[in-house]
């Protein structure tokens, strides 16, 4: 079949809503677009487990410390359903690693934030994983296959997460008096930043048009923003903190009027200027090279494994 043909078959699918899936012909800017989008976001989920790691040896009970684990676990997890859709693309994870640690690939404003109190980690699941959910919802009808499919069972586990963290949340905010400033200290520093997750506003988002066309988002960075909001303001007003917004106003629409992002600071951490972002990258790379005899052994065990298989 000539270029002409496959290009007109990709269109048709991607009008009838089917995947394409990794043997199917696919635009060349198609197949770089979900390699950037899905690489970053592989590589948010493991450097996401860095702030709440720090956390696991802090935690306040033997229960709060096991959730804590299974759901920092889930996110290596998630990291890997999403590094290896991004390998059907034709990528290697080395290559991914290598783009990330030169600063190449970018991962989530949001982890390049502190997280300073027991409180934090209840902010983090109830907001983070929260702002994840309504954006990876959305993204479980994008075009590819494998990435729709691993953003289905990732999905299921992150509205455990935000639970999670609404639990402590909650907790902390009907403890005591220092407990509830806790809460909503985490709050004043977590809100503006997980309104950040969502991307730059709509007029200023150069892959936006792009990435609808082809289906790989299904819906724009403002909307999704503007739906977290509007589900997460009665979830505080409900535990009876205040959104750090003067401007935040209920409309006849029942959606949330809200104020001016601090667009300089997002671009500032995306530039590699956070609180945080040497620490998060310095410790992956030391992490990825402490770790090196992990991956030689394990692909020596495996090459043992298929000569026994071929003498068998
Ligand atoms: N941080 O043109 P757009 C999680 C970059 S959830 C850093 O609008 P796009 C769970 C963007 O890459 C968090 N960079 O881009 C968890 C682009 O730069 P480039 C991860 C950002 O792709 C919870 C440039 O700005 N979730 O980890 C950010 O169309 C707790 C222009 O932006 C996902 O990745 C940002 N916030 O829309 C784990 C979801 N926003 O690449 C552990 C999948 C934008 O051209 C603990 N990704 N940029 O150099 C997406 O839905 C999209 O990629 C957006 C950005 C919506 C994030």
């Amino acid at each position: 079949m000539d270029e002409a043909k496959q290009e007109e078959l990709f269109w048709k699918k991607i009008e009838a809503e089917e995947k394409i899936e990794p043997k199917d012909w696919m635009p060349e800017d198609y197949r770089k677009n979900l390699i950037r989008q899905i690489s970053q976001h592989a590589h948010s989920e493991v450097i996401g487990m860095q702030p709440e790691g720090n956390w696991i040896t802090r935690a306040p009970s033997l229960r709060a410390k096991k959730v804590l684990l299974a759901k920092i676990q889930d996110e290596a997890g998630h990291g890997l359903y999403l590094y290896s859709a991004c390998e059907t693309l034709g990528v290697s994870r080395d290559t991914l690693i290598e783009q990330l640690h030169q600063q190449k690939a970018k991962y989530s404003s949001i982890f390049n934030y502190p997280v300073l109190s027991w409180a934090d980690i209840g902010a983090v699941g109830w907001l983070v994983d929260g702002a994840a959910i309504v954006n990876q919802v959305s993204l479980q009808r994008t075009s590819y296959g494998p990435y729709s499919r691993a953003m289905v069972r990732i999905c299921k586990e992150e509205s455990f997460h935000q639970r999670q963290g609404y639990e402590i949340i909650t907790q902390m905010a009907n403890g005591t008096a220092e407990q509830r400033e806790m809460a909503q200290d985490a709050l004043n520093r977590l809100w503006w930043p997980s309104l950040m997750m969502f991307g730059p506003t709509d007029k200023d988002s150069p892959n936006s048009a792009k990435a609808m066309k082809w289906k790989i988002k299904r819906e724009s960075n403002d909307l999704l923003r503007q739906r977290f909001i509007d589900k997460t303001v009665p979830q505080a007003e409900i535990l009876g903190l205040s959104i750090p917004d003067p401007d935040l106003e209920l409309q006849a629409d029942g959606s949330y009027k809200f104020g001016e992002i601090n667009w300089q600071e997002f671009y500032d951490v995306v530039q590699g200027n956070g609180p945080c972002n040497k620490q998060r990258l310095d410790h992956h790379i030391k992490a990825h090279n402490e770790g090196a005899w992990v991956r030689e052994a394990a692909i020596a065990y495996g090459m043992s494994k298929s000569k026994e298989t071929i003498a068998a």
